[in-house]
């Protein structure tokens, strides 16, 4: 099934996006904000655009790719008439209130609005690996569901539009703390000459390994009760504690360790230090 569609925004992820579309025989006009980024997708035969009213005037699917919230409704906004009756799938990573705030003025305008979040890297478009999550319009997701699946592995998460960026962000807040850890790791065995690639190479497998251990506590976590303590809030803020001195001897910031140590100091200080570590989520409650 071909699509003819148009693409707002040729950066890493909007490049890749209409490389791919392309690549799988589909039809696109693509815009820009600043010229220059079309040449290599007119080349493989894309429509270009001068403005993004002539683009969205051009088809009846809208995917913008933008850069956030701000930036989606400066493109879009001025041609809320002309998009009127059409459809706007939204890539653009923003809050999950910002995607509802889109859907409600999509709403008001007649305009379809299906809202995406792309959890995966630009190189990863059209690989296996690569996962979209879609919330808010059913029926804009089943009627160009074979284009999504162009793009990643496409998963529609419910009418409301802001859960897409729901899981995207509570994902992406796990990754970015752990991609932080492992930084602090790098940054302490380098201090002993240790390069980056040798102690990657025992790290990831050592990390991966730990993230057996999250479906673990789901019980305890949906129930609030953290009473077994498999390692006490106690325990693990004289093993934080460790780390941070051992930072510091070694000359880095124990910062990544900080910011842990404040979730659990709190719940010591209300008196629950025995209890298990999965405590500290009441912290951020
Ligand atoms: N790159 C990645 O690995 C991540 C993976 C997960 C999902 N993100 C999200 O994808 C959106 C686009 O990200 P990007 O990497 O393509 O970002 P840039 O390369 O910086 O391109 C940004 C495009 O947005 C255009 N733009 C920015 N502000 C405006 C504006 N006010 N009006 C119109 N267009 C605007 C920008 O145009 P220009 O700077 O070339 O003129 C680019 O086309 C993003 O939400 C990620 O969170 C990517």
């Amino acid at each position: 099934m071909t699509f003819s569609f148009t693409l707002l925004g040729l950066g890493a992820m909007g490049g890749a996006l209409a490389a791919t579309a392309l690549d799988a025989g589909h039809v696109l006009t693509v815009w820009n904000r600043t010229p220059g980024k079309d040449t290599d997708l007119v080349d493989r035969g894309a429509q270009a655009a001068t403005s993004a009213g002539a683009a969205i005037s051009g088809a009846d699917l809208v995917v913008v790719c933008l850069f956030d919230y701000a930036s989606v409704r400066a493109a879009l906004h001025p041609h809320t008439e002309t998009l009127t009756g059409r459809t706007v799938i939204n890539l653009t990573t923003t809050t999950p209130e910002e995607a509802r705030e889109l859907a409600r003025w999509a709403r008001e305008h007649r305009i379809d609005y299906l809202d995406g979040a792309i959890m995966s890297t630009p190189r990863m478009i059209g690989t296996p690996e690569s996962v979209i999550l879609y919330s808010g319009s059913a029926p804009a997701f089943h009627a160009h569901e074979p284009l999504l699946q162009v793009w990643g592995s496409s998963t529609f998460d419910g009418d409301d539009p802001g859960m897409a960026s729901m899981w995207d962000l509570a994902m992406l807040s796990g990754m970015y703390s752990m991609f932080a850890g492992f930084l602090h790791g790098v940054a302490m065995l380098e201090t002993a000459g240790v390069g980056a690639a040798e102690y990657a190479g025992r790290a990831a497998p050592f990390l991966a390994a730990m993230t057996s251990l999250l479906g673990h506590s789901t019980e305890r976590l949906d129930a609030r009760d953290y009473s077994e303590a498999l390692q006490s809030l106690h325990w693990t803020t004289t093993q934080l504690g460790t780390i941070a001195r051992a930072s510091r001897e070694q000359g880095i910031t124990p910062a990544p360790m900080q910011m842990v140590q404040e979730l659990i100091q709190q719940q010591i200080d209300a008196g629950h230090g025995a209890e298990d570590f999965d405590r500290i989520i009441e912290s951020m409650r």
